[in-house]
């Protein structure tokens, strides 16, 4: 799948230690999707690579057609996954040793300052995340926090799809659109109800046009 435009407004993230099995795991997919998802990221921080492979296979079976999937980190279970892209870190593979490895699937990569997301504009990726915008307690060691200035900063840097991350809820994802994100990847506030919070963003995020 090459990348859909417009880009989604939500990019869902599923943080596999999150879930006490791969059936709830899978039921948490199945709900997002139900929601209207049409994003998944698949993480897995502290999986093994037979694991994360099977995990990705049976989201690859269970999503359906209009549902694009992303592998983190890893671009060789991307492709043994057959999923839709991968999405790097600025600690993993370049965006060009992945464009080589994963040809026509899609390529994002993590940003944290404004001269990373200067730096991802000129490299080979087709979007860009950029944060973490607020606190987050879903990932290890974050970067400092960038807030909606530091949003806006990314959105004059580059004209990829901008995917704003990290303690983002439904309770600020407009103001963060409203500075200029395409996208709102969120990992925390779709588990509890992730029907009704994948609804819940798409409504929210249908009508926020920059500030
Ligand atoms: N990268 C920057 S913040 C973050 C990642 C993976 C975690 C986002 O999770 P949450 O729970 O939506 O803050
Ligand atoms: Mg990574």
């Amino acid at each position: 799948m090459s990348l859909p435009r417009p880009f989604p407004a939500l990019y869902c993230i599923v943080d596999a230690p999150r879930f006490g099995s791969l059936a709830q795991m899978l039921l948490f997919c199945r709900e997002c999707v139900a929601g209207g998802a049409s994003l998944i990221q698949y993480r897995n921080k502290s999986g093994k690579s037979g694991e994360m492979l099977s995990h990705a296979r049976e989201l690859h079976r269970i999503a359906g057609p209009g549902v694009m999937l992303i592998m983190n980190d890893r671009a060789d279970l991307c492709l043994g996954a057959a999923l839709d892209g991968v999405h790097l870190g600025q600690d993993d593979l370049s965006p060009l040793a992945a464009r080589r490895l994963v040809g026509e699937r899609i390529v994002g990569l993590s940003t944290h300052t404004v001269e990373q997301v200067r730096a991802a504009d000129a490299a080979h990726c087709d979007y860009i995340a950029i944060g973490p915008v607020f606190s987050t307690t879903s990932k290890q060691n974050p970067d400092p926090v960038i807030g909606t200035a530091g949003v806006k900063a990314a959105r004059a840097a580059t004209r990829k799809p901008l995917v704003a991350i990290g303690g983002i809820t439904r309770s600020n994802c407009r103001e963060v659109m409203a500075a200029g994100a395409d996208s709102v990847a969120v990992i925390s506030d779709l588990l509890i109800n992730p029907r009704e919070a994948v609804r819940g963003f798409l409504s929210l995020l249908g009508s926020v046009s920059p500030a």
